[in-house]
């Protein structure tokens, strides 16, 4: 059965983990009936302090048959087609350079990262902390990009190489194929087999396995990283002044697509001020108004929020100046969607009745669920995922059609069952 998608946060101390992750969101913080939706799985014997429920900005079903109106999610939520979907986080806390030989918080560090299937990199891009998390000033950050993949990798080879005679000795003795041997090394990493071919794949390697050089294990090792720790890299603190010039540094050497920038400080800001009825504020968008904006756009009450002294002003004038505008968001809503993008993840609507859509039982909601799965799952999976072991009798798809187990889920075609 497919598991749930994790996404682990890695960075040095102090790079900006837990302010992106935005620890209130925890689950011991979160309202009763969300706590019991991470609860009541089996797997969550223990609250475990790291894990944390972000929320991922999808389009959602109901804009498409124009049912937004009676949207209600059991979790998360929904405005005018746009739903938050919840999303388990993993803060992995302690890396510093050597840890694959136990430095820091080392083997506790690396034993967390193997249940992630993506990673998001939270990179101090202000420089003004150095390579152990302490304040500093000019430090380039495209050290932390280099030095924390080089642990990853490191760590993995580390333990190949180790036993690669008599791993070498056994692939001849049973004929195994490749597949089979490496799997039989990175499983514990979460790998599947699925992965240890894609990442073969890549290289078209024509040696057979007993004679790979150390060069080549090497280049699979790297292969097998960058398809088990997909990774997107939040350049976080963009609001410090220093940032500038090592973003477009940074921009020069990486996949622009893995790049977003951020400003989680600004992020926990503004839903501060929000909650606190200070000011109004669409997450993941530039949009902030205080009550002087409100009026002046004709709403008389200001939309009912509180006054803003001097120097509130002043610092909200500044975030906007030196982030929203600039940047166009505080990017910490977008660092999950990029994610989730690298993963392929696809969000699914299990409803019980497909022509309204409905929950049943007398219900007018719609659409109240969605579980996102990883890209290539098939129908079956979904709905041994959604149900259990319960019989399956057949699945059906919008329109009443029914769709075959064996088909893979895609946005659009079969992920209304
Ligand atoms: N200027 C600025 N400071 C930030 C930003 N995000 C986090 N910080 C500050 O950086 C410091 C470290 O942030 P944390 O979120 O605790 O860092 P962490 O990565 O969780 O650190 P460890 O738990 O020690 O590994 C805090 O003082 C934050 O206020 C940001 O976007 N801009
Ligand atoms: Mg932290």
């Amino acid at each position: 059965m497919p598991r749930d998608p994790l996404i682990g946060l890695v960075g040095k101390p102090s790079s900006g983990k837990s302010t992106t992750l935005n620890r209130k969101l925890s689950v011991r913080h979160l309202p009763f009936k969300e706590r019991e939706h991470v609860l009541i799985r089996p797997r969550f014997t223990t609250i475990d302090p790291q894990r944390a429920i972000g929320y991922l900005q999808i389009s959602c079903a109901c804009a498409r048959y124009d049912l937004s109106d009676r949207c209600k999610p059991n979790y998360g939520a929904c405005v005018k087609g746009k739903r938050s979907v919840p999303i388990e986080l993993l803060d992995v806390a302690g890396l510093v350079p050597g840890a694959h030989e136990g430095k820091g918080l080392g083997n506790k560090f690396l034993d967390d990262l193997r249940q992630a299937d993506a990673l998001i990199h939270v990179v101090d891009v202000s420089g003004t902390t150095d390579a152990e998390g302490k304040a500093t000033r000019g430090y380039d950050p495209l050290q932390d990009i280099v030095w924390l993949r080089s642990e990853i990798v490191r760590w993995i080879e580390g333990n190949l190489v180790e036993k690669w005679g008599s791993i070498k000795r056994r692939h001849v003795a049973i004929k195994a194929n490749p597949i089979e041997t490496l799997q039989n090394q990175f499983s514990g990493y979460g790998s599947t087999p699925q992965t240890v071919a894609r990442a073969l794949d890549r290289l078209k390697l024509k040696e057979p396995l007993e004679h790979w050089s150390p060069e080549t294990i090497s280049s699979v090792v790297n292969s097998f990283t960058d398809e088990k720790f997909p990774t997107v890299f939040a350049l976080n603190k963009i609001d410090h002044p220093d940032a500038d010039k090592n973003i477009s540094k940074i921009a020069k050497m990486q996949d622009p697509q893995s790049i977003v920038l951020c400003s989680a400080i600004s992020e926990v800001f503004l839903r501060k001020l929000a909650k606190q009825g200070f000011v109004r504020y669409v997450e993941g968008s530039e949009l902030v108004d205080t009550r002087e904006d409100l009026v002046e756009m004709g709403e008389a009450d200001g939309g009912g929020l509180k006054e803003l002294d001097e120097k509130l002003k002043t610092r909200i004038e500044n975030l906007k100046d030196m982030v929203l505008y600039r940047f166009g968001s505080t990017g910490v809503v977008q660092v999950l969607s990029r994610a989730a993008e690298l993963l392929g993840l696809v969000p699914v609507f299990p409803v019980r009745n497909i022509h309204g859509f409905g929950a049943g039982a007398g219900s007018n909601a719609v659409f109240r669920d969605c579980v996102l799965v990883q890209k290539g799952t098939t129908v079956r999976d979904c709905a041994r995922k959604i149900m259990g072991d319960a019989p399956l009798a057949y699945v059906e798809g919008a329109g009443g059609v029914r769709v075959s187990e064996d088909e893979v889920v895609e946005v659009g075609k079969n992920d209304v069952s």
